[in-house]
């Protein structure tokens, strides 16, 4: 009996194993490291196309010494399982959400806070700079390693299979799908709705048979995992902004020699910084892409969302579980927030 093909090992086949001649150091010989990297992103996101591309050039500039292969769309688990395999040593690198790996490193899900960033030009200034530096320190000290450059995530959106989400009262007891994290938890719970916490990987299914009402990503997100089929509104919220870390495990990592580093290092990093501009650029087309194929969309006022935020004692919570001084970074670029 022939073996069915399943999505599955289709992805695996096109995303893991392709032969890249003549890049070898020579016919027969085996990488000296053979690592893995996984992610929660569709074959089609710009963080899959980015981190083919940069492994394809590590691979290139180590004249085949260093071979990384790119597992995405969660082959390799959920997020919660590709953390546990990272944190073991099992997995080499990952991209993960700071606010999922908060669980671990309570810091990494501070740039999160909602309605706490205007714009990307205050998100890159914090996270490449003193606010990324606190967070990649927290990280190491969980025996991790992260990444200069963060990959973006994008501001999020809500998206619903029953009712456009027109004022913060619309989210009252709202069913709706958080990724793992107390902070998505928390935020969403200040608005009154019904958070359950699950990991992308399972999104579109539980959209799907209904489990949840809806759902908040970016729309890039929204469209290359193809939730539109499952969904019917988007809801403009841009409640939050999401950021994917590059991380690696810290024993693997410090393991490698220098040299290996640096260049792993270069490439990532430089991918991280074509990945934004990625997202920037189908910023502008996405909704028309997204409204095509039959979503609705409204806008709805950010400020009343942000004072339901307020009342409810969201940032005072959040303030004090990150410290004052924690929260000074994090002012220090995004302006007050909470008042
Ligand atoms: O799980 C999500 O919603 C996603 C894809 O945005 C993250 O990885 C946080």
């Amino acid at each position: 009996m022939t073996r069915p093909i399943t999505r599955r090992l289709v992805l695996g086949t096109a995303a893991a194993a392709l032969p890249l001649p003549g890049l070898m150091r020579a016919r027969g010989d085996t990488p000296e490291f053979e690592m893995k990297m996984g992610n929660d992103n569709p074959m089609t996101h710009p963080n899959t196309i980015r981190q083919q591309e940069a492994v394809e050039r590590i691979l290139k500039e180590t004249n085949g010494r260093v071979k990384i292969s790119v597992f995405p769309n969660n082959q390799l688990g959920g997020d919660t399982d590709m953390l546990s395999q990272l944190r073991s040593g099992a997995l080499e690198f990952m991209t993960l959400s700071g606010l999922i790996l908060s669980t671990f490193t309570p810091l990494s899900s501070i740039y999160g806070i909602g309605y706490a960033f205007p714009n990307y030009k205050t998100v890159w200034a914090a996270v490449d700079g003193d606010l990324g530096k606190i967070i990649r320190e927290s990280v190491e000290k969980a025996g991790l390693y992260a990444f200069e450059k963060v990959w973006d995530n994008g501001f999020r959106e809500v998206s619903s299979s029953t009712h456009p989400i027109r004022t913060p009262d619309d989210l009252k007891g709202y069913k709706i799908r958080v990724p793992v994290s107390p902070l998505w938890t928390s935020m969403f719970e200040a608005f009154g709705a019904a958070p359950a916490s699950i990991n992308f990987s399972e999104v579109y299914s539980a959209l799907q048979t209904k489990i949840v009402e809806g759902q908040e990503n970016p729309l890039i997100n929204i469209e290359t995992a193809k939730l539109y089929e499952v969904q019917k509104y988007i809801s403009m919220t841009r409640h939050m902004w999401d950021g994917f870390l590059m991380l690696g495990n810290g024993r693997n990592w410090r393991g490698l020699p220098p040299d290996v580093r640096a260049v792993i290092s270069k490439h990532l990093n430089a991918s991280a910084e074509d990945q934004r501009k990625d997202y920037a650029d189908s910023d502008n087309t996405l909704r028309s892409v997204l409204e095509k194929q039959g979503m609705v969309f409204n806008d709805p006022d950010p400020e009343a969302f942000r004072q339901v935020l307020i009342k409810a004692g969201f940032y005072n919570k959040w303030r004090d579980k990150y410290g004052a001084d924690a929260w000074a970074v994090l002012e220090k670029y995004a302006g007050k927030i909470g008042t």
